[in-house]
């Protein structure tokens, strides 16, 4: 049976849910008009107030905000509460550009952490079970996120944090946990450790593992439910609007609930900003209608999705977003084709490979090159020339077939390609260095 840790909101009506977005909406319009000099220059320049924001049908007026506003206006140029009012912060890894700082106010971070206990919930998490968050604590919002649903829902926390791989597996076994947090790429490698150490998925007393923070694939899925014997749920979010949690899979695997009572969700064309129809792929955008210290209204998440109202079997009435495809900033552009790391990982891992491979960009005289790096298997790793040629050739017909280009790919050893403990770096562009 379906279990929900916030059953009325969670299987709300339609109605009942737009009902809480065009009230929140106004409310929170009026709010950053009043508190946040930001915003009020942004809809003064385009000749807005806050009464002609009604209800949802007047999102589309408001202006966007950009990760480049927020790193403008850092740090305080965008909260809505003094610090006093705030307990806490959190920021992404700034890799590519300045860091991107979020304030919390305790009220925000009780929400956010409601957010999460309905995903572990959604996931079959009970207070009976034992929830290992092994996503890093710190900056990063993944540990603490998770950290305060399971606390929540009341199950046995253990915050080993990500690291330490042989430390994790003890932990689980000796601790019987039933939940795994982490990233798809470090569960990958959790999996992977344990078949070295000669453990099977019936001698593993997960159940549910609590993926998300990058982007992985259904074939991924598949190999960790295989290798840890759990069924795989992705969850989403982004630092700039409280962490993990914005989004959740349910038990029918198949797109992420949006908390759409706290966020509200639209897909633009990245190109032209213009709204499009549901069904249509485009960039997600979200306006957070409950934050309290750091609203952000229409906010451009760069990641590239579809959402769906379809009805859900497990009975949650909040909109769908399919797993996003891939950032438009981390979309490659080699030759003038589009290319998302996630399409590569489809073929890789369909052919047998594990989910451990590189993308090299370069330019050589002027034209674009992609390398994908690729791991044997123990199984498959041969000294014997002829048969790695044509294994590559294999890969390369593949590649061909899924992106319309001429790839080279090279086969590596075993354990060549570093593992990760939290999100993957699959992409090397040496055409930026
Ligand atoms: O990654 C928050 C998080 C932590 C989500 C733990 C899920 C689990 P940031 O570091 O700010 O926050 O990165 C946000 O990561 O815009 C997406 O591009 C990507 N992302 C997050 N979740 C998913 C997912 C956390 N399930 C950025 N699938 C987002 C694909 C994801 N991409």
């Amino acid at each position: 049976m379906e279990r929900y840790y916030q059953p009325e909101i969670e299987r709300a009506s339609q109605e009942q849910i737009r009902a809480w977005q065009d009230e929140r909406l106004v409310n929170q319009v009026k709010n950053v008009w009043d508190h946040v000099p930001y915003y009020r220059k942004k809809m003064e320049e385009k000749g807005l107030t806050p009464a002609d924001i009604k209800g949802v049908d007047d999102l589309h007026k408001l202006p966007f905000v950009t990760k480049a506003d927020l790193r403008e206006a850092y740090p305080y140029g965008l909260m809505a509460r003094p610090v006093k009012d705030c307990v806490r912060i959190q920021s992404t890894s700034g890799t590519t550009g300045k860091r991107v700082v979020a304030f919390y106010t305790q009220h925000d971070i009780d929400l956010w952490e409601d957010c999460c206990a309905r995903a572990i919930v959604a996931a079959g998490g009970t207070d009976e079970d034992v929830c290992q968050v092994s996503y890093g604590y710190g900056l990063f919002t993944g540990g603490p996120g998770l950290n305060g649903g399971s606390h929540k829902v009341g199950c046995l926390t253990i915050p080993t944090s990500s690291g330490n791989t042989e430390r994790q597996i003890m932990f689980i076994q000796d601790l019987n946990a039933t939940i795994l947090c982490c990233t798809p790429s470090y569960a990958a490698y959790i999996g992977e450790t344990m078949k070295e150490m000669g453990l099977t998925p019936d001698q593993i007393p997960l159940k549910a593992g609590i993926f998300g923070a990058e982007a992985w694939s259904e074939e991924m899925r598949r190999d960790i439910q295989n290798t840890l014997g759990i069924k795989a749920y992705d969850i989403y979010g982004l630092t700039e609007l409280s962490g993990p949690g914005v989004a959740f899979e349910c038990s029918a695997q198949s797109g992420m609930h949006i908390n759409e009572d706290h966020f509200i969700a639209e897909i633009i064309d990245p190109d032209t900003g213009e709204v499009l129809p549901e069904g249509s792929q485009g960039e997600l955008v979200f306006t957070a209608i409950t934050k309290e210290a750091f609203p952000l209204l229409r906010y451009r998440t760069r990641d590239i999705c579809v959402l769906s109202r379809e009805k859900c079997p497990c009975g949650r009435t909040h909109v769908r977003m399919a797993k996003p495809r891939g950032r438009t900033d981390d979309m490659l552009i080699i030759r003038g084709v589009n290319v998302f790391p996630s399409q590569i990982e489809t073929v890789l891992l369909n052919a047998g490979y594990p989910a451990n491979y590189q993308m090299i960009v370069d330019r050589v005289r002027n034209t674009d090159t992609l390398d994908v790096q690729v791991e044997m298997t123990p199984e498959m790793f041969t000294d014997n020339m002829g048969e790695i040629s044509r294994r590559q050739k294999e890969l390369v017909d593949g590649l061909r077939a899924m992106l319309g280009l001429a790839a080279k790919v090279t086969l590596v050893a075993p354990k060549s390609i570093v593992r990760s403990e939290g999100k993957a770096v699959r992409v090397i562009d040496r055409r930026k260095i």
